[in-house]
């Protein structure tokens, strides 16, 4: 039995794993057993990966579209067709338009090297990925006040002693590593308080669990940092030495006090106090995690921001347990990986999306996809007629999915590369199908860390249909637009190049995948942190900010409360699925083919509905219907559904028409953001409920 020592592909979290091989099959596959962490285990979405390869249900050669977009009549292709075919209408958009008219978002994560690189020795600057619908307010908070990225930090589990889950549902929105050092930290005494709308499985895990009124976080944290001030439990050490701004700050929160923000959030005034100095007994090792899936509210930076602040105050940052700085290749002393993208300049035109010009405040690097679209939308500041979704679904991942396909039908070309089958594969001009992460390698990658290392994807089998690895993809599409550089060999010959001058080998990848660059986990001196804002200090007034006319402290201002008979449309994870790419895997679909909707006891005894009724959900005329699951466990205000249902494609005979589809319940979203963070404001939008026909 063969070894092969890859990284899952489930989701966006990456976990080492092992595949055992047999006779050019996998017999097992489970985590990288050299990685602590990992415990050999794999979450029930990484374990069903083997389901992927012989799933008759996903692309399965190149394929040309016949009819109109989205009527799924499609011709299946050669490679070499499919790949003419898109080079040619790419030069076509280039010539009539520059290549600026070329788009292409991705899903961000470690292995876009190549592809990024590809779109920028073609000249065009827009290049996006899916943060906007994701985690952008966080990083945008992060960088305001510490000028550092959110993942230039680590969440220190393993050596908390105090965690807080606000907007973050750990045990269910998975990372095995993440998940298995806070079950170890809580096994050692580690407290653990969640504040969400609903019970969470993390919620039923928590010694304090508070339930918030949804949207009222902002309230709830600014007493926080008011109990924090007033009761002088914040580290006075640490904050002369690295938070600038301190009296501002204090000024600022004198009004937020906890029985104050308990008619706001209905949470009890002295047991938040009761927490606070919990958690102050615990600091510095305390993580309050600022959220990933933070891109919900207008004001959700300020959100994420304040959290932030709670966790300088607690002296967390740079702290053991608590956020760590991480270390990249150079902070140990060694060599990063080459990258593609370098081989060729930075485009000089200014982005579609506005990001960097238009909004001076938001980071260049990803930029933010749904003005992307709205650009497509208006050909402001200019035309943009090619896109490329590289693992990407915006159809699903953004609202007002009709709105976005009348955008999409302005473009001249829609390629989407993916391994399944997606609303916005189904709407493209051309499939390239990807081969599963267990058929294809990937180029290596590097991860940050207190203990930094190289990682690689390593092909575990042969692909059961004719798809192919992404370099394979990048590769020829290279070839055919005069972009050697990024045209190789083969895989080898890609992972010599980003070998060049790190003393590393592409066989010291053989014996567990990974190949650390340091002996251990290297914590910096606590004493000589440096942050990388304008002061050097954490800013609680930002410089980038003020001088893009935005406040730094912001006031609180209550969102409208849903109306008479009507509830705040909420959403997140379950631990079975991934967004909506696993619905019509069989072996997870087998096990929640559908999602449903938690509506609060008394909100629905008011409507007649008890549990396990259908209910009819209903927007601005559209209309969907859903079983409801009736609890206590979820605040009256809200609804809440698994993302990723609702699917109606023919080809995906599973998930078709099971269960409701979250995104098309928000009526002017494209439209709404947050102007400071720059993510969607995915849950502000309400909903109709009543009772359907059971029959
Ligand atoms: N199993 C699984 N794991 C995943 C993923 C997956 O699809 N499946 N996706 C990955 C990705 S891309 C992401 S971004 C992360 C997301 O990770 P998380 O952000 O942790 O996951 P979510 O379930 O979206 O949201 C977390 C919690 O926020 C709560 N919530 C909603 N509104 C409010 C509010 O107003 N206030 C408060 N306090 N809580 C609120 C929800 O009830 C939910 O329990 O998960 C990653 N991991
Ligand atoms: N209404 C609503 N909208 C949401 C969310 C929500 O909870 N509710 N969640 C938001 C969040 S947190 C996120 S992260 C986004 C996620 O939305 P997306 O970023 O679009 O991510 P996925 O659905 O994970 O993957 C998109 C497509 O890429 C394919 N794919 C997966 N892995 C690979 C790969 O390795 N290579 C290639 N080429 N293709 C691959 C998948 O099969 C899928 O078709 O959606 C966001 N949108
Ligand atoms: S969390 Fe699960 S699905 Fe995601 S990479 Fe890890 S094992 Fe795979
Ligand atoms: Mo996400």
């Amino acid at each position: 039995m063969k070894k092969v020592y890859s990284v899952c592909g489930m989701c966006t979290v990456r976990c080492p794993i092992e595949a055992s091989v047999e006779g050019g099959r996998i017999a097992a596959l489970q985590g990288n057993p050299h990685v602590p962490a990992m415990a050999g285990g794999l979450c029930p979405r990484g374990a069903a990966g083997t389901a992927l390869l012989n799933d008759g249900e996903r692309p399965q050669t190149p394929l040309i579209r016949e009819g109109a977009r989205g009527e799924g009549r499609w011709r299946a292709v050669s490679w070499d067709e499919a790949l003419d075919h898109v080079a040619d209408r790419l030069k076509s958009v280039m010539a009539a338009h520059g290549p600026r008219a070329v788009a292409l978002s991705d899903r961000g994560g470690p292995f876009r090297d190549l592809h990024r690189a590809w779109l920028r020795g073609l000249g065009s600057p827009n290049y996006v990925n899916h943060d906007a619908s994701c985690a952008r307010n966080v990083q945008h908070a992060h960088l305001s006040l510490t000028g550092l990225g959110r993942k230039d930090v680590a969440y220190d589990f393993a050596h908390s002693r105090h965690v807080v889950l606000q907007l973050r549902n750990l045990f269910e929105a998975v990372d095995v590593q993440e998940v298995n050092r806070l079950m170890g930290a809580l096994e050692k005494g580690c407290r653990l308080t969640v504040i969400d709308i609903r019970t969470s499985v993390s919620a039923t895990k928590a010694h304090d669990f508070f339930m918030v009124r949804p949207g009222s976080d902002y309230a709830f944290n600014l007493a926080v940092i008011h109990v924090l001030i007033k009761e002088g439990l914040y580290d006075r050490g640490y904050a002369t030495r690295y938070i600038k701004d301190m009296p501002a700050l204090a000024a600022f929160i004198a009004p937020y006090t906890p029985e104050w923000a308990a008619t706001e959030t209905g949470a009890d005034a002295d047991r938040l106090r009761r927490f606070v100095r919990r958690l102050a007994e615990a600091a510095p090792a305390v993580v309050w995690h600022p959220g990933w899936m933070a891109a919900r509210y207008r004001h959700s930076f300020y959100v994420c921001r304040s959290i932030y602040i709670i966790n300088a105050l607690l002296g967390a940052f740079g702290a053991q347990g608590g956020l760590p700085l991480v270390n990249k290749p150079a902070d140990v002393g060694r060599k990063g990986l080459k990258t593609f993208v370098d081989l060729f300049p930075a485009p000089k035109e200014p982005r579609a999306d506005g990001v960097g010009w238009r909004y001076g405040h938001f980071d260049k690097g990803p930029g933010l996809a749904h003005l992307l679209y709205k650009a497509m939308e208006t050909d402001d500041p200019y035309p943009v007629k090619a896109y490329i979704a590289y693992r990407h679904d915006p159809l699903m991942g953004f609202p007002e999915p009709e709105r976005l396909q009348r955008i999409f039908d302005r473009l001249d070309l829609l390629v989407a590369v993916t391994f399944s089958w997606s609303d916005t594969a189904w709407y493209a001009d051309v499939v390239l199908p990807l081969s599963t992460y267990l058929e294809r390698e990937s180029i290596l990658a590097c991860k940050n860390a207190l203990k930094p290392f190289f990682f690689v994807r390593q092909r575990s089998v042969e692909p059961c249909y004719d798809t192919r690895a992404d370099w394979q993809i990048v590769g020829g599409l290279a070839r055919r637009l005069g972009l050697p550089q990024l045209d190789f060999d083969g895989i080898d010959a890609i992972w010599r190049f980003q070998l060049e001058g790190t003393g590393v080998s592409v066989e010291d990848f053989d014996a567990t995948g990974m190949v650390p660059l340091a002996d251990a986990p290297l914590y910096r001196d606590r004493e000589k942190l440096k942050f990388k804002t304008p002061s050097g200090k954490i800013e609680i007034v930002s410089e980038l900010l003020e001088k893009n006319k935005i406040v730094s402290l912001q006031p609180y201002e209550p969102l409208p409360r849903p109306p008479q008979g009507m509830f705040r449309l909420t959403f997140g994870r379950c631990a079975l699925h991934t967004q909506g790419h696993t619905v019509n895997n069989p072996l997870l679909y087998e096990q929640m083919p559908a999602n449903v909707l938690w509506m609060n006891t008394m909100a629905a005894k008011a409507l007649g509905v008890a549990d396990g009724d259908r209910v009819e959900v209903a927007q601005n005329g559209y209309k969907e219907t859903i079983k409801a699951h009736v609890t206590d466990g979820i605040h009256p205000e809200a609804v809440f559904v698994v993302h990723g249902f609702g699917h109606t494609l023919p080809v995906e005979s599973r998930a078709k028409g099971k269960g409701l589809a979250d995104n098309k319940f928000m009526a002017g979203g494209l439209d709404l953001w947050d102007p400071v963070g720059g993510a969607i404001a995915y849950q502000e939008h309400f909903v109709a409920i009543s009772k359907a026909d059971n029959k």
